[in-house]
């Protein structure tokens, strides 16, 4: 008897054995197309959840009724096709569902690594459908999934290593960071005090900063604007010697800049670190895409209060630098004209607030984004935010309390068996309540996901995906 899980695999193996016949029958490949879609968000913000349910939805084609081209009729069919691009990994689409479809259900093993999927329609023009001509095209998108802790490096590649060690010396002057980097810096003094040179004093003052922006990640504050990126998640370079380096203190008072100072040695790597693993993944992946998804984690921030919330729109606003790349003029030469021409900005995981509470979401995410930035440097992308579940693990439901009713939410906790519900606070409703919220006012639910039955046939539940795909792709489909 196969589990549900299996099921699924049928389904799209089917879809699968499809596309040859569905391929036969295209007029003609001059008429594919394909789209480049970029999924990113911090790690945490819901990315592989998101793929997950957009894709198996966009098969099933059952819980998109705001996605225009479907519900027009357009679309004939939707398959999974083998990808373009040989050397990039393949999102692990059917694990992930293995994982929710379990018997006991659990979220999708989180990766740290970039990933694609591709995804292709079949569909007849819209032109064509009101003449009731049969001709169709494919249009395959490429969704690739790619940590938004890549995208931080950017202010990187306008810094020296010594504007670099600057900023980093002025940030821990400041408390949460000041606490969290001092075994860094003691392990500074004590290499910056040697006379002789030793790679094994630089690896481990390199893993001491490494293990203060985890620190900074993960305490309670939860910050986010953290360089380098691939300290934090090194992809395939995990223990490279890209990746052994660090910044050094009182850097314009050290002496000697032979070529084993440490100064020297340290400014060599951070400049190759720009040079070999930055600006190659700008170039490689970011410069191919056509439109993007960011998700934002705005509740795990509300939820870690106004240090947190404040470092978040800082991070915001790094992130959008990478799509208004006119004042960059590195990032705009390599993107050689190309620009990314859809963006939505999702706040993740909706579902854990009250229904009427997730509209605020959306639009407190809106007024965060809309406050930093003049949106003509966008040279004409369409932006657009929102806020979504990519996979609904509660339903709606009511506390009576005092003579009051109040919207509440139910789910199971990770750790119990049974359902039950949860107010888990309100989140605030304007931009300056947001920044000085306090850390204990509102507290996320960590729940299981939700028991998903038949979902080979009825598709995962959400909130908000169908317009979100709405907005990033139907101009695709014409
Ligand atoms: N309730 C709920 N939780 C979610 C949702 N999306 C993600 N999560 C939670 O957030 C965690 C991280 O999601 P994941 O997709 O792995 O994040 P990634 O690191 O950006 O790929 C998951 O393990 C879930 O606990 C959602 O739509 N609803
Ligand atoms: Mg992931």
């Amino acid at each position: 008897m196969p589990s549900v899980g299996r099921r699924t695999f049928y389904a799209i193996d089917k879809l699968i054995d499809n596309i040859e016949t569905v391929a036969g029958s295209v007029t003609s490949a001059f008429h594919d197309q394909t789209v480049r879609i970029g999924v990113t968000g911090l790690a945490g913000a819901g990315k592989t959840v998101f793929i997950t349910s957009l894709v198996h939805n966009l098969l099933t084609q059952k819980r998109l009724p705001l996605f225009s081209p479907l519900v027009g009729g357009q679309i004939e069919a939707v398959m999974l096709t083998p990808q373009s691009d040989q050397t990039i990994p393949r999102f692990a689409l059917e694990r992930h569902l293995d994982d929710l479809t379990a018997k006991d259900p659990r979220w999708p093993e989180s990766t740290s690594q970039l990933s694609q999927i591709r995804v292709t329609l079949k569909y007849r023009p819209s032109r064509l459908v009101t003449r009731n001509l049969t001709s169709t095209r494919l249009l395959h998108l490429d969704f690739v999934d790619y940590p938004g802790e890549w995208l931080l490096d950017l202010p990187l590649m306008d810094m020296s290593y010594e504007e670099w060690c600057k900023q980093i010396q002025q940030l821990i002057t400041e408390e949460p960071r000041k606490s969290y980097a001092e075994n860094w810096i003691q392990a500074c003094k004590q290499l910056q005090a040697a006379s002789r040179f030793d790679e094994r004093a630089v690896e481990a003052l390199a893993d001491k900063f490494r293990s203060f922006l985890l620190k900074c990640k993960t305490s309670e504050h939860r910050l986010s604007n953290l360089q380098p990126g691939r300290f934090i998640l090194p992809g395939d370079m995990a223990g490279s010697p890209a990746l052994t380096f660090s910044p050094l203190l009182d850097f314009e008072k050290q002496k000697g800049d032979d070529v084993w100072s440490y100064r020297r040695i340290m400014k060599d790597r951070f400049e190759s670190y720009k040079k070999n693993v930055v600006k190659p993944f700008f170039k490689n992946h970011f410069a191919n895409l056509d439109r993007q998804f960011v998700l934002v984690d705005l509740l795990g921030a509300i939820e870690a209060g106004s240090s947190s919330v404040k470092e978040l729109e800082g991070t915001l606003d790094q992130v959008m630098q990478a799509y208004r790349p006119g004042k960059l003029s590195w990032l705009s030469s390599l993107l050689l004209g190309k620009r990314i021409s859809h963006l939505y900005f999702a706040a993740s995981k909706a579902d854990l607030l009250p229904r009427d509470q997730q509209q605020k979401l959306g639009s407190l995410l809106r007024s965060f984004a809309r406050a930093k930035g003049d949106r003509s440097l966008y040279l004409g992308a369409q932006i657009d935010f929102g806020a979504l579940a990519a996979i609904r693990a509660t339903e709606a439901a009511e506390i009576k309390q005092n003579g009051q009713v109040i919207d509440a939410i139910v789910g199971r906790s990770k750790d119990k068996a049974e359902k039950s519900v949860i107010f888990p606070g309100d989140i605030p409703t304007d931009l300056r309540d947001l920044r000085n919220y306090e850390a204990g006012d509102f507290t996320l639910p960590r729940l299981a996901p939700p028991t998903l039955t038949a979902i080979d046939q009825g598709g995962i539940p959400h909130i908000g995906l169908d317009r979100a795909l709405d907005f990033l792709l139907k101009d695709a489909i014409t």
